[in-house]
Order: structure tokens, then sequence, then C-alpha cells
């Protein structure tokens, strides 16, 4: 599995994930690297990424160059792809949509999984097919089914040259930090996007906090509410 299977669009984002990743700018990410990038970003690393990322080495140097990188993402997102397409039909309904929210432990009411379909389904067939899935999520150090999914349900803006601001912003400061840290410095550093992704950051952890009940609504409106404060910030 390699990199035929990304088209064009998923490949040129996947550009920028790689050079956010690659600390050091050698042209290769480490496994250092690599859990690094994915712990800046709060996200915890599985076994199984570990192992598909020690898999993807065909040079067997211990670092991953673009191409093996990107053959490392395509058998992630791939395997994420096909747990939420239960029937293996090849398309992701509405229906497996909510079944792998559920089965995540979020609630998640037909409307609403309606409506988080038509972000991803560019052709409008009421379908996501595998194109359709890598142009979106083709943003994330490493794809989870837990990340797709929440990044999936929060609605926040996938953009390119955003990761290395992310990094900066959550290396500087902890969770409370980050709140503080948003007014006109952050926004002179960050692109919107990160701006929204830190705010989202915040406002998930600070439901937590609340124990709130996990539903898409809450991913729904963490979401919301982070765009609206990053246009605060960043027009203001
Ligand atoms: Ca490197
Ligand atoms: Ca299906
Ligand atoms: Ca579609």
């Amino acid at each position: 599995m390699g990199v035929d299977l990304l088209g064009l669009e998923a490949l040129d984002r996947l550009q920028d994930v790689f050079n956010g990743i690659d600390e050091d700018k050698s042209g290769f990410i480490s496994i250092n690297e690599f859990t690094k990038a994915c712990r800046e970003l709060s996200m915890t690393v599985t076994t199984e990424e570990l192992h598909d990322f020690i898999c993807s080495d065909s040079s067997g140097d211990g670092e991953l160059n673009f191409e093996e990188f990107c053959c490392f993402y395509s058998t992630r997102l791939k395997k994420v792809f096909d747990e939420i397409d239960t029937d293996r039909s090849g398309e992701i309904d509405w229906k497996e949509l909510q079944r792998a929210f559920i089965t995540l432990g979020y609630k998640a009411t037909d409307r609403e999984v309606r409506s988080l379909l038509t972000r991803v389904d560019t052709d409008k067939n009421e379908q996501i097919d595998f194109k359709e899935f890598c142009n979106y999520f083709c943003s994330l150090p490493s794809p989870s089914t837990r990340a797709v999914l929440e990044r999936w349900a929060s609605g926040l803006s996938i953009d390119t040259g955003t990761f290395d601001a992310l990094k900066v912003i959550a290396k500087n400061d902890k969770m409370s930090g980050l709140y503080r840290g948003i007014g006109p410095t952050i926004a002179s550093i960050a692109p919107f996007v990160a701006i929204q992704q830190v705010t989202y950051d915040l406002l998930k952890y600070k439901a937590g906090n609340m124990s709130m009940e996990p539903s898409v609504l809450l991913f729904v409106g963490c979401g919301s509410a982070a765009g609206v404060a990053a246009q605060t910030v960043y027009y203001s």
C-alpha cells in the first residue's frame, strides 16, 4: 500500500504534515519526532500506530522519508476507513458513521450524523469514498479512529501550514496558559486555524473537567465556539 492510494491534493497536504513533524529538517522523520509531534497535539500514539510506523520503514534505517511516510499514512487512513465502513462497500454512509461514534462512546443523533457527513461528502452523493476521506483528514500527524472522528465532529477547518504554529503554541503553554495566550500575540504568530484548534482543545478540556456527557453535539459545540473565538481574536 502506498502513495498511489492518496490523490494529489492529499499528497500536497501531507507534505506540510511531514515538514511539521520533521523538527530538525533532516528530510526524515524519526520515531522520536513522530511521538513528540503527536504528544504536542495531545494525541496518544497507540502500539498499532507505532507498529505501522516501523513497518513502513522499508529501507530499515529507523526513520521515514516522505515516500515511506506516505505509505505509513495511507495504511493508517485505510485502516480507519475500513473500521468505519463496516459493510466493506468502499463508502461510508451516515449509519456507519453513527455506529462508529457510538462505538467510541459518543452520543450521536441521526440528524447530527447526517449533517456531519455533508462536511466531507464533496460530490454530494451521501456517501464518503476513500478519496474524499483522504482529502479531508490528511492533516493529523497520525490518523487514528478517535482522532479522525473527533476532528470530523468538531468541524475544524483543515488548512496547510498550521502544524508548526500549533506546535509552538502547545510547547509554550499548557492548557490554562493556552487560554491566556489567545490574544494579539498569538494572533500575530499563529494562523486563524491554529487559534481555532487551540481554543477547541481548551473547550474540550474544560468540558471534560465538568464531566459533560461525551457526545457529537459537544464536539460540534466546541468546534463552533472555537471558530467564533478565533474570528474575534484574529480579526480584531
Ligand atoms: Ca528529522
Ligand atoms: Ca459502507
Ligand atoms: Ca461522496
